[in-house]
């Protein structure tokens, strides 16, 4: 099995990526793209990586790939055994499709629009609006104890990113549905395993930082 590289910057978006890893528990080394410095990923190198010069991406062997949604659907195919995506020919495996589509697309714009407070009409924009996608929201986390049902997969840690990170930073509204699955989310081992991580590199560069001055 080839190894994975793990193109990373911590206490970003990339933490989601760092999550979808950790359930997979495989090997990864991390290639930092220190977003927040100089070029940032705008180097030639990275932008051959991911032409938007964002984080995350992996590499796994010869397959490169960006995109938390896809990295997530990557690495719940490529590692068959660690049950994270439902096969194709299983009756789950649509709206899993749906569900990390449906977090790209919509989730993230609705967060945006409900910071940036700006309307659209519902019919017009493919997410509708903010309302209507937090609606939906709540419905779909209300799931039990999965979005899936009873098997934990990676539309969990994509919806659920989607969700910790809206409500940390005030973009979705506070209401039980949301604050119940991130008590279950946040209960996973590899999420608080990620999260240590993703505090340590955070404190680590920071130190490099003070020394360096
Ligand atoms: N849609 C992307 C978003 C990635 C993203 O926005 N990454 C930010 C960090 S939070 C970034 O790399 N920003 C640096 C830049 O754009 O120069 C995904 O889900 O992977």
């Amino acid at each position: 099995m080839p190894g994975i590289i793990f193109y990373h910057c911590p206490m970003t978006r990339s933490a989601i990526a760092r999550w979808t890893l950790e359930e997979v528990g495989e090997p990864y080394t991390i290639e930092t793209v220190d977003v927040r410095a100089g070029a940032g990923g705008r180097t030639p190198a990275y932008l051959k990586i991911n032409p938007m010069g964002k984080v995350p991406a992996i590499k796994h062997g010869d397959v490169v790939v960006a995109e938390n949604a896809a990295i997530a659907a990557y690495l719940g195919d490529a590692f068959p055994d660690k049950n994270l995506a439902p096969k194709i020919g299983d009756p789950t495996r649509g709206e899993y499709l749906r569900l990390l589509f449906w977090a790209a697309n919509c989730i993230e714009p609705a967060m945006m629009q409900a910071h940036l407070k700006f309307e659209t009409q519902r019919g017009q924009a493919g997410w509708g609006d903010a309302e209507l996608v937090f609606d939906v929201l709540a419905q779909t986390v209300a799931r039990t104890p999965w979005l899936l049902g009873d098997q934990f997969s990676m539309a969990d840690v994509i919806v659920g990113s989607g969700v910790a990170f809206g409500r940390q930073f005030g973009m979705i509204p506070e209401r039980p549905e949301f604050e119940d699955y991130l008590a279950r989310i946040n209960a996973r081992p590899a999420r608080q395993r990620a999260q240590k991580l993703e505090m340590e590199a955070a404190e680590a560069a920071h130190k490099a930082a003070g020394a360096a001055t």
